[in-house]
């Protein structure tokens, strides 16, 4: 018969860094109120979470490379909203972000959740914040424990 590693929600023992841009921070800060809940609801202790401010989604995976590689952190959740406005510095932006995010993981083994909205106006990324859509800050805890938790029986 073939081995499953099942991936559960059980946060007790997990040590998560949470890297959040203050641009939009009407937006940012209830993705960290979503991310902080889960956490706490599913067992992670308090004392085990470290918040990291920068200004900006694209400053995200610098400051997540240098917690995801300290060996303090079991997984790293990243939180922005990047919404387009009329040129094209929303591209560079959510790229810079999406590129770099995903390559700390790998480069790290730490894993590193995407919880970067890229929204195309105010009003999608209000949904994804706690709003009709859910709070991606919050799937992104989940995700966090889940695959450290994987991680573990690998
Ligand atoms: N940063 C965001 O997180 N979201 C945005 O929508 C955004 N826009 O639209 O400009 C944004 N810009 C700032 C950027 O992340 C950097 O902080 C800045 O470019 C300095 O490097």
């Amino acid at each position: 018969m073939s081995k499953e590693i099942k991936s559960d929600g059980d946060g007790s023992n997990i040590r998560i860094g949470i890297v959040v841009a203050e641009y939009n921070e009407f937006i940012t800060f209830k993705l960290l109120e979503g991310a902080e809940q889960t956490l706490l609801g599913n067992g992670v202790s308090e004392n085990d979470i470290c918040v990291s401010y920068v200004p900006g989604s694209f400053e995200i995976p610098v400051v997540a490379n240098k917690m995801a590689s300290s060996g303090k952190y079991d997984a790293i959740i990243c939180l922005g909203a990047v919404i387009k406005g009329e040129t094209d510095h929303y591209d560079y932006v959510s790229e810079g972000a999406a590129h770099g995010i995903a390559r700390i993981a790998l480069d790290t083994g730490v894993p590193v959740m995407f919880g970067v909205l890229t929204t195309h106006n105010v009003e999608q990324a209000i949904d994804r914040c706690g709003g009709s859509k859910g709070n991606e800050g919050s799937a992104c805890a989940l995700a966090a424990i889940q695959t450290v938790n994987v991680l573990k029986q690998n």
